[in-house]
């Protein structure tokens, strides 16, 4: 069994829980984010910075992919509080160089969390440790770069590296890597996306033909009806609230479709209207279905089959750009009810209530993000959610459309410049065209298969451009010992965090310019370009003076680790590309489609959006080109008896791995984290009470046990047999096994767990005693617990 303790630089006495929000942002998001920003930037940088934030000639938001408003929309403050503590993360006055990593061993920095390790300030120079060594020295850039060449040259073969982005990344960056990868001769090109809406890119591509959503903002808000699905807007993309509210004032109707009745579903307060600061704000979901953790692919089932039986149907739609219908439809008409009951865990009436809601609507948006794409069935539900669309011809037309909401900023634009573990032919062939060499044609790793790798020494060298890979990925012993396992650990990072100090024998960091800073590369003021959730590419550049003068350019650093490692092999154009970005765009106009002009494109303010057939003219580039129903059984998760279902999600008071504070404000919880979720009545039937400590325990089929010690329970709304709390610090309990069928996706949010309390065995008794169950038909022992053995359930 594994079993991961906390780590204890956050003292969680002070843990303070009750008292859920019911509106979202409003006067104390404002108020947080500028004490926030002022306390890091000081005043002058936090206004120099924050009114160039989304602006036209300013830097995009380091934050989440949601888009601008078109520029002449845009307000003077165009950002949201998470938008705010994001630039702030970055822009912080606190730095840390040599000074910093002698006083503190690496033995040391490993007893640390994520959250003191961010905290601590900007990187500022590059730092190496040697084979043994006990503490992260400097080393020169020229010897970081040649010590990288010399470890990838001296591989057998390229695919024992693998060559990790975070979606920040810049289109230029990320177009120069993939050019370098490749041409150096892998694929093993995996991204955050593989654990973040992989699900829908596998999906999508399958039954619209392309992985990208189709709607814009303005269809946003004219949308008759927009579902919120496995998605929490008032926290991790606060902008969309303002949407949502231009939209009910044009008379739309919300569906929130989630266990947790989060704050921003419930009601916004506009910052930036008077009548959001002062007054109660905009209500925000008109219904409210509390479906069962997993359960959606039953209810879009559910919702499907009763839209069949009223003819709610555009029969036109689906019969000029649809295949597959009827073998929907006879799926549809054997629907077991009872399984979708038992799935959802709503009432047959509620989701009939919901139904009714799609059919008086003639422009259906459907969002959604992790709640969806992060189960062992997260293609199957996002086909689910497709086929809703199709039935009502709710595709390509104004208001109406796919919408999968994009996590990190560039995420999507890293996909769409090459950074794939399995590109597609074409792409490849284009590449080859313009560059004049093969490039490899067998697929890469994605992440799951890059632990697999490293765990059995097949990938050697790990590269990570971006991110935090070792805190992100599911079963973090796994991994860490994976990583570990590698002779060379690269990151480039603007912040200290885990994946630096769970290391290869071999590691560097490497310190690099963020959005919000001038970069300078090639002696030239650069700027940089980036695609947002909704196809939109603009153009960015930072008003800052860098951290550190050190410092360089993600482009830069590429296309010197590319000249250390090939050399002239190819005869790439290097220092072209680093002297002038531009250089990158025009090989972009000719590789990547769709951005024909690419550089004078994004020279105008607010830039232009990428073509999406299905949204442009209903055609879809499948394998048939239709639009493709599919026919998929009823998958329901079944817990056993005395486990509860968990969900791994975000706080309001960190970036992924990135933990601005402690606070989860819209939740209730002040000055901690490790806190889990449970129905009160889930509370009582365990034997537990409101407040108590418990250490999270998982199993898997396979027999395996993973363990979280010292949670505290606090009692929450939601559906019974659910569970929820928060990421990273719930990794542990994640099988690596555990993904979604089709995508490889880490089923981060359908974790089988029991709730053990932590005072019940002490120190090392709790290996043997792991995996003690609940269960109601047993006795209750002396303190009115049911608790049995493993080995004693049939
Ligand atoms: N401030 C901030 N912004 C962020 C991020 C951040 O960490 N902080 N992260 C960025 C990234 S990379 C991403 S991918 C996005 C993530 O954005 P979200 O997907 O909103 O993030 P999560 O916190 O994982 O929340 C998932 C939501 O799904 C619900 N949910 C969980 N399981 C289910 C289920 O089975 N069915 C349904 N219907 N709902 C379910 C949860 O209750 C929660 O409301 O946000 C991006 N923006
Ligand atoms: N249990 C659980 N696990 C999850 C999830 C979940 O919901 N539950 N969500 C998953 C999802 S959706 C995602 S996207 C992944 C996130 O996985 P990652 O993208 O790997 O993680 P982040 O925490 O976003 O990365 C933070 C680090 O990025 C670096 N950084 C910040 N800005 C820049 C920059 O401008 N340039 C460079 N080069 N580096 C920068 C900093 O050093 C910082 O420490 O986590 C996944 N893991
Ligand atoms: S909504 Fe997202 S992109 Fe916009 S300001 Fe907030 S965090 Fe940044
Ligand atoms: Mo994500």
């Amino acid at each position: 069994m594994s079993r991961t303790a906390p780590r204890h630089d956050i003292d969680e006495s002070d843990l303070e829980v009750g008292g859920t929000a019911h509106a979202a942002a409003g006067k104390t998001a404002v108020a947080v984010s500028m004490k926030r920003s002022i306390e890091q930037m000081g005043v002058v940088r936090t206004a120099q910075t924050l009114l160039k934030l989304n602006q036209a000639d300013g830097f995009d938001c380091q934050g989440c992919a949601w888009p601008d408003p078109d520029p002449s929309h845009r307000h003077t403050a165009e950002f949201c509080e998470n938008g705010a503590k994001a630039v702030t993360e970055e822009a912080t006055k606190r730095t840390i160089g040599r000074e910093f990593f002698a006083a503190h061993p690496l033995a040391e920095l490993r007893e640390r969390t994520d959250y003191w390790l961010g905290q601590q300030g900007r990187l500022t120079e590059p730092m190496v440790v040697r084979a043994g060594g006990t503490h992260y020295e400097p080393i020169s850039w020229d010897d970081a770069f040649a010590l990288i060449g010399g470890h990838l040259k001296g591989l057998d073969s390229p695919d024992e590296a693998v060559f990790y982005t975070s979606g920040k990344t810049s289109n230029e960056a990320a177009f120069a890597y993939q050019l370098f990868v490749r041409a150096f001769g892998t694929n093993n090109l995996p991204d955050c996306s593989n654990m973040c809406h992989e699900s829908t890119s596998v999906g999508l591509a399958e039954v619209i033909g392309i992985g990208k959503g189709s709607v814009s903002l303005e269809d946003i808000h004219v949308a008759k009806l927009i579902v919120i699905a496995g998605q929490n807007p008032g926290t991790n993309h606060p902008r969309m609230l303002s949407a949502l509210e231009i939209a009910k004032k044009n008379g739309a109707k919300i569906l929130a479709i989630n266990p947790l009745r989060e704050a921003g579903l419930v009601r916004f307060k506009n910052p930036q209207t008077p009548k959001g600061m002062a007054l109660n704000g905009t209500e925000i979901a008109d219904m409210h279905l509390p479906v069962k953790i997993n359960g959606d692919q039953a209810l879009f089932q559910a919702i499907g089959s009763l839209l069949l039986e009223w003819d709610a149907l555009d029969h036109d739609f689906i019969e000029r750009h649809t295949t597959g219908f009827e073998a929907w439809a006879e799926t549809a008409r054997a629907l077991d009810w009872d399984l979708v009951l038992r799935a959802t865990g709503l009432s047959r009436e509620q989701i009939e209530a919901a139904a009714r809601m799609f059919a008086e609507s003639d422009a259906t948006t459907i969002c959604w993000a992790m709640g969806i794409t992060q189960h062992r069935n997260g293609v199957a539900t996002v086909k689910e959610i497709s086929n809703l669309a199709f039935l009502q011809g709710n595709i390509g037309k104004p208001g109406a459309g796919l919408c999968p909401v994009r996590g990190h900023s560039n995420v999507q634009g890293d996909r769409t410049m090459g950074i794939w573990e399995r590109p597609p032919a074409h792409f490849l062939d284009a590449l080859q065209a313009e560059f004049g060499f093969d490039p490899p044609r067998e697929h890469g790793v994605d992440a799951v298969a890059a632990v697999c790798e490293l765990r059995d020494r097949k990938i050697k060298v790990f590269f990570g451009m971006g991110g935090n890979f070792v805190s992100a990925m599911s079963d973090t012993t796994v991994t860490e010992a994976a990583m570990r396992n590698a002779d060379l650990t690269v990151h480039v990072s603007t912040k200290l965090n885990r994946s630096h100090v769970v290391h290869g024998t071999e590691a560097l960091i490497l310190p690099v310019l963020g959005r919000s800073e001038k970069d300078h590369t090639g002696g030239r003021e650069q700027r940089i370009t980036v695609e947002d959730s909704m196809s939109a590419v603009h153009a960015s550049k930072g008003p800052l003076k860098p951290a550190s003068e050190h410092l360089r350019s993600e482009v830069d650093i590429i296309c010197s680790m590319a000249q250390a490692t090939i050399g002239e092999r190819h005869d790439l154009p290097w220092d072209a590309f680093r002297s002038d970005y531009s250089e990158i765009r025009h090989r972009i106009a000719r590789v990547v489609p769709g951005c024909e002009s690419y550089d004078e494109k994004v020279a105008q303010p607010g830039g232009f959006v990428l073509p999406h057939p299905p949204r442009d003219s209903r055609t879809f580039p499948t394998k048939v080109d239709k639009a493709v129903f599919t026919a998929i059984p009823t998958e329901i998760l079944e817990v056993p008896q005395g486990r509860l279902v968990l969900q791994t999600m975000r706080s309001h008071d960190q970036f992924n791995t990135t933990i601005y504070g402690l606070d989860d404000r819209y939740r209730g919880v002040k000055n901690g984290r490790r806190v889990v979720f449970v129905n009160p009545e889930d509370i009582t039937e365990l034997g537990l009470v409101d407040g108590q400590m418990v250490d999270l325990c998982s199993e898997w089929e396979d027999g395996s046990r993973r363990e979280a010690p010292a949670f505290r329970v606090v009692s929450y709304e939601q559906p019974r047999g659910c569970a929820a709390a928060y990421y990273p610090e719930t990794n542990p309990l994640v099988p690596l096994e555990s993904k979604a069928l089709g995508s490889n996706q880490p089923a981060f949010k359908s974790v089988i767990v029991t709730l053990r309390p932590t005072d019940a065995v002490a120190g090392d008794e709790i290996n043997s005693n792991a995996g003690v169950l609940f269960d109601p038909s047993v006795d209750a022992d002396d303190e009115g617990k049911h608790w049995v053995e493993p080995d004693q359930l049939s």
